[in-house]
């Protein structure tokens, strides 16, 4: 198997899922229905009309996968907390047999020496909060806060690092502009709102984390190189601005307290005193990344996005995102780049200079349709080099100077992909969704065998 990339002593290695995405048990111990339930109800809005009800059943079986993370030998596990199993109406009465799960948990993961890294939002609104009008109100983001204050009571001498919110971006752009995700709302650039309450609730839930003694906040935002189609001034102008409405538009508010120019007049306002909050000091920043975006001005021909890929390019926008050619392709479509993620890194630090406080990568993986051989084997020899290329891109923004201090695999298991439902695997274990059975596939040995001849052991 293929070299381990050289990364700085004390480098962060672990696995990641949400709660939706794994946990199954969606009608037990008092959970309350999300906004996921809901869309996954709804005909035709994600394939094959699978849902997450059952999931991993990782609920029942997080022991099982407990264990498989201590054989695999990583640093920490990054995993959500669901809003509705805390707090089913997503405000008012807590749900004890919800925290104590996260409770059970997060021990079972100190017990094997793994650092529990907890999300409190990742996409699984209280349906009660949504029927209240969801981001698109205010009042969500003072119930996340709430929400977190519960959590980081119960958890925060136990959690080693904690994020409010997982992709601002995608909860507003696939949830609520688009309509691909739930709340499936389709309000093209009346979603805008979402993105301004979304950041306050980060901002709240940050001081609500810190107020309740937690310690090591961040986030988790996903980022990626916007590059023009080509060098017409045109293309530029489109590529700038889709950069701007999908990384400066979160990055900028948490990291600098100011909008980038023109989005501010945009927000429900005023918008002064919500940007103090919004930028509360963080101690790490963390990067999702999966593929750079190509953007040109609209009318190029070429309207597709991989990323877009099954959703309606809506009509009228002033950007047009196109098919990055040239490279090789996940099964899910998603071109691979490893240097995409050495260049955003690098950006970052450039961007925003200190004011970027130490960074993760809290996600980066790839899609292939594993399957086990008659051997019980599974060769996903492409996602061994898809990690070790991404690695080595990490590797390469440490020596230009980025203080990068982890990477976490999307994901431990093959899971319910959202709008694809169980078709598209990212796990390092495979699941078998009709009988619940793991297999570790080869990418998991190979992290496995690396981390046990790691010279300095765990960090
Ligand atoms: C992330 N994009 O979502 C999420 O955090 C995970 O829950 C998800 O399973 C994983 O990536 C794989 O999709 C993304 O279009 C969804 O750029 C879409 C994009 C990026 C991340």
């Amino acid at each position: 198997m293929s070299e381990f990339p050289t990364l700085p002593n004390g480098f962060v290695l672990g696995t990641a899922t949400a709660s939706y995405q794994v946990e199954g048990a969606v009608d037990e111990d008092g959970r309350g229905r999300s906004v996921w339930d809901t869309f996954c109800a709804e005909p035709d809005r994600i394939k094959n009309g699978e849902t997450g009800d059952v999931a991993c059943d990782h609920y029942h079986r997080y022991p099982e996968d407990v264990a498989l993370m201590s054989e695999l030998g990583m640093d920490a596990y990054r995993f959500s907390i669901a809003w509705p199993r805390v707090v089913p109406d997503g405000s008012g009465p807590v749900n004890p047999a919800g925290l104590d799960f996260y409770d059970r948990l997060v021990d079972s993961l100190l017990a094997a020496e793994i650092t529990p890294a907890a999300t409190l939002f990742h996409w699984d609104l209280p349906q009660a909060l949504q029927d209240a009008g969801g981001w698109q109100s205010r009042d969500t983001a003072a119930r996340l806060a709430e929400y977190a204050t519960v959590v980081g009571e119960r958890l925060g001498d136990r959690v080693g690092m904690w994020m409010p919110i997982n992709e601002p971006v995608v909860v507003t752009m696939f949830g609520h502009a688009l309509g691909v995700h739930a709340p499936g709302l389709a309000l093209g650039f009346d979603a805008l709102p979402v993105a301004h309450h979304l950041l306050l609730g980060h901002g709240l839930a940050v001081q609500a984390l810190r107020a309740a003694g937690c310690s090591s906040i961040g986030i988790a935002s996903n980022h990626a190189p916007t590059w023009p189609a080509s060098s017409s001034p045109e293309d530029q102008e489109a590529a700038a601005l889709y950069d701007t409405l999908v990384n400066r538009l979160f990055a900028d508010p948490v990291l600098t307290g100011a909008y980038p120019e023109g989005l501010a007049e945009a927000m429900p306002g005023p918008v002064e005193d919500d940007l103090k909050v919004i930028s509360s000091p963080l101690d790490w920043f963390g990067i999702n990344y999966y593929q750079p975006s190509l953007v040109g001005a609209p009318g190029g021909g070429g309207a597709e996005s991989p990323v877009l890929e099954g959703a309606p390019v809506p009509e009228g926008l002033p950007f047009e995102p196109r098919q990055l050619t040239g490279y090789d392709r996940t099964d899910f479509g998603w071109a691979v780049v490893p240097d995409g993620l050495r260049e955003i890194l690098v950006t970052f630090r450039e961007r925003y200079g200190d004011a970027l406080p130490p960074v993760y990568v809290t996600e980066s993986g790839c899609s292939f349709h594993d399957v086990v051989d008659e051997h019980g084997q599974v060769h996903d020899e492409r996602r061994v080099a898809y990690h070790r290329e991404h690695l080595d891109a990490v590797a390469a923004a440490v020596d230009a100077g980025v203080d990068v201090r982890g990477y976490f695999v999307w994901s431990l298991l093959d899971n319910f992909e959202w709008a694809e439902g169980f078709t598209e695997r990212f796990g390092l274990v495979h699941v078998d969704f009709e009988t619940q059975h793991r297999t570790p596939k080869d990418s998991y040995r190979w992290f496995q065998q690396h981390l046990a001849t790691r010279p300095s052991g765990k960090s």
